[in-house]
C-alpha cells in the first residue's frame, strides 16, 4: 500500500520572525524550503523603521535563502509614536513594505520602541486605510493590572473595536490569535478583519506549558490559554472562513535563552509547520479545508496572486531532532523529539 499524499499550492507564512545575522542565517532557510513569500516580523534591535531599513533587512534575507530563489519575504514597518506617513506611504509605494505592524509598547520581545497611544498615529493609519495598506497587529494590553491570560480579551474591548470604529475600511489582520474571544471578534467583522493562527496555539493550550513541571519552550506571546480557546481556534482555522489563515509566529531564540531564570518567549517552528498544521487538520477531519488556510485566504486578503508551485505531504512519521543549529546559536525546535504523522515531500 502506498502512503497517502496530499498536494496544495504552495502555502505562504503570513508571520515570521527570522532575526538577524548569524541566527537568520541559520533559521531562514527553514522557512524559505516550504512557503512562497512570508511577512518578516520587523522586531530587530534596533526595530525596522524605515524604508532604508527594511530595504537592506531584505536583502540580507535574500542572501541568507539564496538556495530557494523563488522565496519572497514581505517587509513590515514597526510602528513607532514618532513615524511619518510619509515614510510609510513611500516604503509601500516602493513595494518596500507590504504591511506595518503595531506593537502596544513592551508587549513582546524587543517592543520597547511599539506605540504607547493608539491616538498619536492616527495620521499614519488613516494614511494607511486610504492606500489600502494591512495594519498587522500584536492584541494584547500591556497594563500591568491586567492579567496575563486576559491580555488579549481587553485588548479587543478596548482598542481593537474603537480602533475599527474609527478607522472602518482599514485592513487589520490580528496576529497570532488564542482566544475564542479574538476568533468570535473576527468572524464577527467586515471582509477588512481577519486573523493569523499559529500552529502551536491549535496545539497547546497552557497545561502543555505548566502541568508536570515548566515547559520553557512552550512558553511565547500571547501565552497559550485554556483548552475551549485552543478548540475555538481549531474550529476557526479549519472553518474554511477566509478570515482565517496560516501565520507560524516562528520566533527562534537560543537554548540558554529560554532555560533560563527569565526565559524569553517565543516558539521556533518554522523546521516542521506545514507538517504541523497538516496533522492538525487531518485529526479534525478537515484536510479539503488545508489549502485555503495555507495557501489561498492568505494572498486573498492581501491581494497577492496565490502561489503557482504546488507541494506534496506524504503520510510518513519523522522523528523533530532533539536540536537545531550549532554552538550559541543552538535551538530546541517545536516538538523536540517528537513524532510528526506527515513530512514534506
Ligand atoms: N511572540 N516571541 C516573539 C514574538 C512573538 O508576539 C509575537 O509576535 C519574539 O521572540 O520575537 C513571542 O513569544
Ligand atoms: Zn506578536
Ligand atoms: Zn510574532
Amino acid at each position: 500500500m502506498t502512503a497517502q499524499t496530499i498536494t496544495i499550492t504552495q502555502p505562504d507564512d503570513w508571520h515570521v520572525h527570522l532575526r538577524d545575522g548569524d541566527m537568520l542565517n541559520q533559521v531562514a532557510e527553514y522557512t524559505a524550503r516550504q512557503f512562497g513569500r512570508a511577512i518578516i516580523m520587523p522586531n530587530l534591535a534596533p526595530p525596522v523603521t524605515t524604508t532604508a531599513l527594511a530595504s537592506a533587512y531584505r536583502d540580507r534575507i535574500l542572501a541568507a535563502t539564496s538556495d530557494y530563489p523563488d522565496f519572497q519575504p514581505l517587509m513590515t514597518a514597526y510602528l513607532t509614536d514618532s513615524i511619518a506617513p510619509e515614510e510609510l506611504v513611500k516604503g509601500h509605494e516602493q513595494g518596500v513594505f507590504t504591511a506595518a505592524k503595531l506593537y502596544p509598547a513592551n508587549a513582546t520581545t524587543n517592543s520597547s520602541f511599539g506605540v504607547s497611544d493608539m491616538k498619536g498615529i492616527y495620521p499614519v493609519l488613516e494614511a494607511m486605510q486610504e492606500i489600502g495598506m494591512p495594519l498587522l497587529v500584536h492584541g494584547e494590553v500591556v497594563d500591568s493590572e491586567i492579567d496575563i491570560f486576559d491580555r488579549e480579551a481587553v485588548f479587543i474591548e478596548t482598542i481593537m473595536a474603537p480602533l475599527l470604529k474609527d478607522m472602518p475600511e482599514l485592513k487589520v489582520v490580528f496576529e497570532h490569535i488564542t482566544t475564542k474571544d479574538a476568533a468570535d471578534f473576527v468572524a464577527s467583522q467586515g471582509d477588512n478583519i481577519a486573523a493569523t493562527i499559529t500552529a502551536h496555539h491549535l496545539q497547546i493550550n497552557r497545561n502543555d506549558m505548566l502541568v508536570g513541571g515548566i515547559k520553557p519552550h512552550l512558553y511565547c506571546l500571547p501565552v497559550a490559554k485554556r483548552e475551549l480557546h485552543r478548540l475555538a481556534l481549531r474550529k476557526a482555522a479549519t472553518s474554511g472562513s477566509k478570515k482565517f489563515f496560516l501565520g507560524t509566529d516562528t520566533a527562534p531564540h537560543a537554548i540558554g535563552a529560554k532555560e533560563s531564570a527569565c526565559g524569553c518567549a517565543g516558539i521556533f517552528s518554522a523546521p516542521h509547520a506545514i507538517e504541523v498544521y497538516t496533522q492538525v487538520f487531518e485529526e479534525d477531519g478537515a484536510l479539503d479545508q488545508l489549502e485555503k488556510f495555507a495557501s489561498l485566504n492568505g494572498p486573498a486578503f492581501y491581494d497577492l496572486p496565490v502561489n503557482q508551485k504546488q507541494i506534496s505531504l506524504v503520510k510518513e512519521s519523522q522523528q523533530v531532532p532533539a536540536t537545531i543549529g550549532e554552538g550559541d546559536l543552538t535551538i530546541s525546535p517545536y516538538q523536540a523529539g517528537e513524532i510528526l504523522a506527515w513530512r514534506l515531500v
